[in-house]
């Protein structure tokens, strides 16, 4: 079997790797250069357990190889990014060059498999545009069953941290563009995934992965508005929870800074994109949760200024614990504002970081670590549950001036905030 992988970023050198190790002859295949080296010299260009031993042995055995042009194979998967312009309009061009370049080197027989998430009806929009480029080869869903090659969409849904665990062990949705394309697909995926194969239509498949972001988004937004409450009634949101989810059908997620990452914090808005007049609580959800960070903000900004000479330690980066990714991190959000706001008296705690990120970079704050923060900080701000924080005793931070937006230090006393008014911003 050979595959092409389109796209080598943070879902696709995983899945490409995982292939490659069934004995597939796999090739990545990515329009940035230093990529393509660093998979070819056996290394790999993001921080995932244990990916780069997984890399480098494959690399090694000869079944995974990369490059930035497309070769012929009998299967492509397509992992690009799906971003959204102004508006959250979705942006699928990547989705629509990826199919481009495939249909350079199509033949009867093939399998197209679209992996990145992307709105209800992409999956018809490659297989239209193939039609209108290879017009030689009969595609699935506009002759009846008689068609040279078979598309699907597969969405991925592993978690960051876990990709190499999930990408084998959760069930995968396949969403044929007729029955034979699914079917096709399935024998594919059941080369390494351990968890259930369930097929059905593209369509369905599509709008299945941004369900479950938005369902996320959704139950994160309405624990994040629940700590919005208790602060106003003086109560601990994360002793509420607690004692809320030991009712046999309740299950509350845990407020944070706001929510971040690439998708959660994106897709449910190709959702409200597609359907605006029917997506109030989706959108609504998006926004509690873009204004608690707006709140931390200025919670934060309120502790230090009561205290003018303190030295104030934010403690983590990342869009979550114990992964090296800040993109859209309401974490790094809200450490830009402060530092924006106080300069030198703003330190950054970040063991994910070799180096201030760019958006700090001017801003007087410095990276410290996390002993020197002990030493030298006397307000703490806790964005991210990091381990290494959790791990920190109350005995090191009992004199602290502390705002745990995670709730990871549920025996530090109780300091009086100052007050911020808790509305939303709608
Ligand atoms: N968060 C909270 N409270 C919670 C849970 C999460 O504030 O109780 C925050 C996190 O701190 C983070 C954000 O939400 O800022 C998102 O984190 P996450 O762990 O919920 O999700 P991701 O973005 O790492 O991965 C999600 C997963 N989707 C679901 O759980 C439904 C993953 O399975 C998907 O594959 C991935 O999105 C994706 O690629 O779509």
């Amino acid at each position: 079997l050979t595959v092409v992988v389109l796209g080598l970023g943070y879902i696709g050198l995983p899945t490409a790797a995982i292939i490659a190790r069934t004995g597939a002859q796999v090739l990545g295949v990515d329009v940035t250069e230093s990529v393509v080296e660093t998979v070819n010299s056996g290394r790999v260009h993001i921080e995932e357990v244990d990916l780069d031993g997984l890399v480098s042995g494959v690399v090694s055995r000869g079944t995974l190889r990369a490059s930035t042009a497309i070769e012929p194979a009998d299967v492509f998967v397509i992992a690009v990014p799906t971003p959204f312009d102004a508006y959250h309009a979705p942006n699928i061009r990547y989705v629509l060059d990826a199919a481009t370049t495939i249909a350079s080197v199509l033949k009867a027989g093939d399998t197209i498999i679209l992996e990145s998430t992307s709105p209800v009806g992409t999956t018809e929009k490659v297989r239209d545009l193939l039609a209108s480029l290879r017009p030689d080869l009969r595609v699935p869903g506009k002759t009846g069953d008689q068609a040279d090659i078979a598309i699907a969409y597969c969405p991925e849904r592993v978690l960051p941290g876990r990709i190499l665990v999930e990408l084998i062990d959760n069930d995968r949705v396949i969403g044929g563009i007729t029955p034979r394309c699914a079917r096709k697909a399935l024998t594919f995926y059941r080369r390494f995934v351990r968890g259930a194969c369930v097929t059905t239509t593209a369509r369905a498949a599509e709008m299945t992965k941004l369900t479950e972001n938005a369902f996320r988004d959704v139950n994160i937004a309405f624990a994040n508005e629940l700590s919005l409450i208790a602060d106003t009634m003086g109560v601990d949101v994360w002793e509420v929870i607690r004692l809320a989810n030991r009712h046999p059908r309740v299950n509350i997620l845990q407020p944070g800074p706001g929510v971040g990452g690439h998708c959660i914090a994106v897709d449910p808005w190709f959702l409200v994109h597609a359907a605006p007049d029917q997506t109030p609580l989706i959108r609504t959800a998006r926004e509690v949760n873009d204004g608690k960070t707006d709140h931390v903000i200025a919670q934060v900004a309120a502790l230090v200024e009561a205290s003018p000479d303190a030295i104030v330690a934010c403690l983590g980066l990342a869009f979550k614990a114990n992964i090296d990714d800040f993109r859209e991190s309401p974490a790094l959000k809200v450490a830009e504002a402060v530092a924006r706001q106080f300069g030198d008296r703003v330190r950054i705690v970040e063991p994910y970081a070799q180096t201030l990120p760019a958006v700090l970079a001017d801003t007087g704050a410095t990276l410290i670590d996390v002993d020197t923060a002990i030493e030298t900080c006397s307000i703490m701000i806790v964005l991210v549950d990091h381990d290494v924080f959790k791990s920190i005793p109350l005995e090191e931070r009992i004199d602290k001036a502390v705002l745990d937006t995670r709730g990871i230090w549920p025996d530090q006393p109780r300091a009086a905030l100052p007050a911020v008014s808790a509305t939303a911003r709608f």
